[in-house]
Order: C-alpha cells, then structure tokens, then sequence
C-alpha cells in the first residue's frame, strides 16, 4: 500500500450517533466514526443509575419521551456540532481530539454537547484506528505490552439503587483470586453463581433468582451485608474453593448519606461517620473483605482517609473521584483511598480516563475498570481493562449478555495472548508492585 494512501485513510470523514437501547431499556447513544478509507469504528455508551453528583453530564431530552430518557439532543450534538468540527482530523490523534472536544463543549462538566456524546465520539474514534491498522482495541489503545488479564470483581448479591431487596449496600463482590488464568477464574465463578443461587433458594426462596440491573441475586428478606457475604462464603466452600476467594463491597454510600443530619442509614440504623467506620473494621476483621468502594459519601475525603489509614486492603474512589484528575490528586494528596474506580463516562474522554488511570498508578493507587449499571453489548470495556494492565474488572454478574459479553470478550483476549497473558490474581491491586 502506498504511504500516502495510507495515511489519507486516517482523516475522519463522518461521525454518526444514532439511539439505541441500553440492558434496562433506556435510549443511549451509538457513535460511528467513519474515515476517507472507508474504515468504521463504532462505540456505545453506557449510563449509571447509582451516578455521583460530581460526574460529567448525561445529556437527556427530557418531556415524555422515553420518560425524558432520550438522547436525540446528544445525537443531534454529534452530527452537527462535533462532526463538522472532526472531518479531516486524523482519526488516530486520540488526544488532540479530545482536547477538540472538550474545547468544542466548553463547560466544566460537558453539559453543553453531553458528556454521553463526547465520550461516544472519543470511544468511536479509538475503535475506527484499531481498525485501520486492524489491530484489537487493547492492542492499539495499550501498545505490545499490554497483557494483564483483569481479576473480576462479581457481584453476586445485589442491593441499594440498583436492585429490589432490603439490602442497603449496593453490590456484595466475590473476587476469584486464587487462579492461574482468567479463564480458570470465571469458570469457577460461574459455577460459585449457581451454587449460590441454589443455596439462596433454600434459605430465602425462589424470588431470589430474580437479578437485578448488574445480575446479582436479590434475596427477599435478606437485609444484613454479612448474610450476602455468609452465603456467598457457602458457595464458594461447597464447591471445594475455600480460600481460592476473598470479598468485595460497594457500598455506594452517597445514596445512604441524609446531608441533613450528617448520618448514614444502614439497616434502619442511624450511623455517624466515626460509626461507621467502625462498622467496617469490623466487618474487615470478620471477613476476608479485600476491597471496599464508596465506604462513605463522595465528599468525606478525610473520612476516606480515616478508613484507608485504619484497614490495610482496597479502598476504591467512584463517586469521590468521578474518575476526574482534581479529585483523584487531592484524594491523593490527603491519603483518601488507594484506588481509583475508572468509568470513561463519568469524565467524559478516553484521554482524560487515561490521565486518572496514569495518575493513580504513579501515586500507587489501583485502577478498577468498571461498567456502569446500564450497559449494552459493546465490549471496549473489556479491552480497556487489559490495555491499561489495570489488574481488576468490574462488570457484574455472569448471567446477563451486557456483563457476560465482557468477559466474552476478556476470554477470547486471554487466548489471543497466549503464553502473554498474565493473570494476577491476589496481586489485583498492583500487578506490577
Ligand atoms: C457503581 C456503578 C456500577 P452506576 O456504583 O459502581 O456498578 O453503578 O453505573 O449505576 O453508577
Ligand atoms: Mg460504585
């Protein structure tokens, strides 16, 4: 192929969005990057339920629409504000165009363009250049030496915003550490859910097969964190896999904090901060917990530090930090937390994701690769997780196509490394320390 031609491929010729429906039937945005060469890059977005206050706007149209829910403003945003704005561009410039982007909006938060069209655009853009030099996406987002598989944090029992129980927590992660290969690792997982959800049955009836938006299991009657973790702990012993596991918890504790009265609501208990803290060293101390994310409301960095100081395990940032650099670097700056939970769209551009994500490395922070509760099919998550060696991936339960297309995909990206691939398993946190 002549360089010149070659390199004509790389302009960008057209950017499309179109709506499509995400896993709980809501619009979302699907974003198409074309180039001269005829090359295609396609990207969905994904949207939270359980969001921080502190993240980039999802830009919805509101009326009755789709109860409001659609996104034919971000759509419109796309096709006639960023794309005549990205026509000629080289596709392959991933950070001047994001810098285009985030220029092109001009708001703090993305609320002009919508931070769901923004980030579809810049999805879209890394796809089109993996294809043009037909390469996967972890390839060409990472570079040769990306070749870390993600332990899965999967989150079996589910509660808070994204699930009907009495559970006030919102996600009860079980994490296979003790594998040789990912694929190893989910196997056994797979088998750990359905023993689980045999053992849910029989404790707390059938109801409890009912999943809920991650695919976790929804015990009716189940109101206390240590019932999850006890039953989860069952499966996992059953199965001849003790020891192989240790726990995880989202607590997504903005969504159980009252400003009002400075107190956290758990098990119709009022908590104060010191309380609950408390509560979580001993939960910590009773259980082989390893990670906890949101232990507290997204704007206690000097309770996070507290903890983070008190428990020698993961301590994962998502709406404290939105994944957005000035609030990581000051988490960092007081020893909140000691990793980052990485959502693209909370911040709005793969570049910007990639400096939270550089950031937290440098400072010693993990890095867990996360979905977001509403997801579709689309499987750039999963190159993401490996592209960045994050060590750790979070995207649900095993039962529902948006979470198992990820570990799809994460499963045919382990067999193409091969004798590469690395698995890190209780070094989740810091594959590389
Ligand atoms: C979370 C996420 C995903 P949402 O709180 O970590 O698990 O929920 O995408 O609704 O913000
Ligand atoms: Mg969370």
């Amino acid at each position: 192929m002549e360089i010149s031609n070659f390199r004509g491929g790389f302009k960008i010729k057209s950017v499309k969005a179109r709506e499509i429906l995400d896993c709980r039937g809501e619009p979302t945005l699907q974003v198409e990057v074309t180039t001269e060469d005829g090359t295609v890059g396609r990207a969905d977005v994904p949207a939270g339920r359980s969001t921080g206050k502190y993240e980039a706007l999802d830009l919805r149209d509101g009326g009755s629409r789709y109860g409001g829910r659609g996104v034919l403003k971000a759509a419109r945003n796309v096709n006639e504000s960023i794309q005549p704005a990205l026509k000629g561009v080289d596709v392959t410039r991933q950070r001047e165009i994001d810098s285009l982007l985030i220029k092109l909006d001009g708001t703090e938060n993305k609320s002009r363009l919508g931070a769901n069209a923004i980030v579809g655009v810049s999805l879209a853009v890394a796809r089109a250049a993996a294809n043009i030099f037909k390469i996967p996406l972890y390839r060409y987002i990472g570079g040769p030496n990306s070749h870390i598989m993600p332990v899965p944090l999967l989150n079996y029992v589910n509660g808070g915003r994204l699930a009907a129980t009495e559970l006030d927590f919102q996600e009860h992660i079980i994490i296979p550490v003790g594998f040789k290969t990912f694929s190893e690792a989910m196997r056994a997982s797979v088998e750990v859910y359905h023993e689980l959800g045999k053992i849910l049955v029989g404790k707390y009836g059938r109801h409890s097969l009912n999943v809920a938006d991650e695919g976790g299991y929804t015990p009716p009657g189940m109101n206390d964190p240590r019932e999850a973790f006890d039953t989860e702990l069952e499966a996992v012993e059953n199965l001849g896999y003790g020891g192989k596991y240790v726990l995880g918890l989202d607590a997504a504790a903005s969504h159980l904090y009252d400003e009002k009265t400075e107190r956290y609501r758990l098990m119709s208990r009022e908590y104060s901060r010191e309380e609950l803290i408390d509560y979580y060293v001993d939960l910590a101390s009773t259980y082989p917990i390893q990670s906890i994310e949101d232990p507290l409301h997204e704007d206690d960095f000097e309770g996070f530090a507290e903890l983070t100081k008190r428990l020698n395990i993961q301590i994962v940032g998502d709406d404290l930090f939105v994944t957005n650099m000035a609030r990581l670097r000051r988490g960092i700056s007081v020893g909140a937390g000691n990793a980052l939970l990485l959502k693209v769209n909370q911040v709005g551009t793969l570049s910007e994701a990639f400096d939270a994500a550089e950031t937290a490395f440098r400072n010693r922070y993990g890095v867990q690769v996360s979905e977001r509760s509403g997801q579709t099919e689309d499987t750039w998550l999963a190159d993401l997780a490996v592209a960045l060696n994050a060590g750790q991936i979070k995207t649900g339960a095993p039962c529902r196509s948006e979470r198992t297309a990820q570990y799809n995909r994460l499963l045919i990206i382990e067999e193409e490394l091969g004798s590469q691939a690395f698995y890190p398993g209780v070094n989740f946190r810091q594959p590389f320390l």
